[in-house]
């Protein structure tokens, strides 16, 4: 059960690459209204994108070669639009990936099984060595989340932390 799923989110993920080379005929391709698609804002299990402008805090993240985002841990209010800006103060690619631990634990094996596999939704950024990234997210459903860099090893080395969404 879990396997299928895998396999058809690569089918998904495949198929949208293909249909960005060849987007000459947007209107005629079923593939590229899923590309279009995908510019909406899509509401999340932990939240949805949030606008620039609606973002009242910036939360700044280191994230190293040791595999560790500093501070590992970060508290918002239900509602609240932040700005998660990722410094990468390593040697090597960096990222943050938002999402439940179920969402992060099935991305990972995606990117264990593919690992030159492009991802970019609103809730991820990635990051070279060196540079600051940033992301906008509304937190607009209160609980427990996660966030990690989901390059292939990192995860499994316990590149991960902790969000708390409280009313
Ligand atoms: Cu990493």
């Amino acid at each position: 059960m879990k396997t299928l799923h895998l396999i058809c989110t690569a089918a998904l993920l495949a198929g949208s690459a293909t249909a960005l080379a060849h987007g000459s005929q947007p209107h005629e391709n079923p593939a590229n209204m899923a590309a279009d698609a995908m510019t909406v804002k899509e509401q999340k299990p932990w939240g949805i994108a949030g606008d620039a402008e609606a973002a009242r805090r910036t939360i700044t993240l280191d994230m190293s070669d040791d595999m560790r985002f500093t501070p590992a841990h970060i508290s918002v209010r239900l509602g609240e639009t932040v700005r998660l800006r990722v410094a990468n103060k390593g040697q090597t690619m960096h990222e943050i990936v938002l999402g439940t631990p179920a969402s992060l634990d099935e991305h990972a094996q995606l990117m264990l099984r593919f690992p030159t596999m492009e991802h970019a939704e609103p809730y991820m950024a990635h990051v070279s060595p060196g540079k600051v990234g940033e992301l906008v997210w509304n937190f607009n459903r209160d609980g427990s989340f996660d966030f990690a860099c989901l390059i292939p090893g990192h995860y499994q080395a316990g590149m991960r932390g902790t969000i708390t969404v409280t009313p």
